[in-house]
């Protein structure tokens, strides 16, 4: 079996070297969620060695739509930190492998999270909401994983973009927004924000009791995405990728031309 240091030097590499690798699951089928967790804390603890800092979590496979086309039917966590946040939308260098976005709900913490929250305690924790763009870039060939294989590459988590935070929303409102991600004026995607987990907030629930049981919790400040509400979108390069989320300000993301 490959041990989870293997796993992540592995997982470094195809990284920085923009070099994709088979899935692990396809040598090794026997491999566990707990595994795919390991060689993720590797990574996490690496970056923060490296001067990186956590920047908070993120949720993915939290809609069937995302679940269905990756085919892991279960929402997965993963971590963002300070390397991977997108300071200017218009000005993006790249070096990924096969990347691709997605439009999300991020909350920022008003208060720490450090135990299993119901859907109102989640609700008054958050102390501002914004969209988010999200970039995705597996580092298994043909975007191919399994559960433990993409737990392990940190749920895919390449870049973040944030858009304008905003003072907690109408609740119900949130529920039924409608979102839009545009291809420079072309729309290529549309779903509701209720389809992560029947509502965005219900990501956070889980999070909260995926901390609690691993034992860690996160600070007041951090960021948390709640999964994407669409299919992800392969990035164009020279393309505009512009999410809207009914009450908030749009979104854009230019892609570069060259990596
Ligand atoms: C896994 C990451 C999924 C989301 O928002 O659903 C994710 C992947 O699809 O590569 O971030
Ligand atoms: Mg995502």
């Amino acid at each position: 079996m490959i041990t989870p240091e293997e796993a992540a030097d592995a997982l470094l590499h195809a990284r920085s070297s923009g070099t994709a690798i088979p899935p692990f699951t396809e040598s090794c089928p026997d491999l566990s969620e707990r595994w795919g967790y390991a060689v993720q804390d590797l990574d996490r603890a690496r970056r923060l060695e490296e001067g990186e800092a956590v920047l908070g979590a993120k949720l993915g496979l939290t809609s069937r739509a995302k679940q269905r086309t990756m085919g892991v039917e279960r929402p997965v966590v993963g971590f963002l930190t300070t390397g991977m946040s997108i300071d200017d939308p218009t000005n993006t260098s790249s070096g990924l492998i096969h990347p691709r976005c997605e439009p999300e709900i991020a909350f920022r913490l008003g208060k720490s999270l450090d135990r299993p929250l119901s859907f109102s305690e989640a609700a008054g924790i958050v102390d501002a909401f914004a969209i988010a763009i999200e970039v995705i870039d597996s580092r298994y060939e043909g975007f191919r994983f399994k559960l433990p294989d993409v737990l392990a590459d940190n749920t895919s988590a390449a870049g973040l973009l944030l858009g304008e935070w905003v003072p907690a929303p109408d609740l119900d409102g949130l529920s039924s927004a409608v979102c839009r991600l545009f291809v420079d004026e072309a729309l290529v995607q549309e779903g509701r924000a209720a389809a992560v987990l029947g509502h965005p907030l219900h990501s956070l629930v889980h999070l909260s009791q995926h901390i609690a049981s691993r034992g860690y919790s996160l600070p007041a400040g951090s960021v948390v995405l709640s999964g994407s509400m669409t299919d992800a979108v392969a990035l164009k390069p020279g393309s505009t990728h512009r999410a809207e989320v009914d009450g908030f300000s749009p979104l854009a993301l230019l892609w570069p031309l060259t990596n």
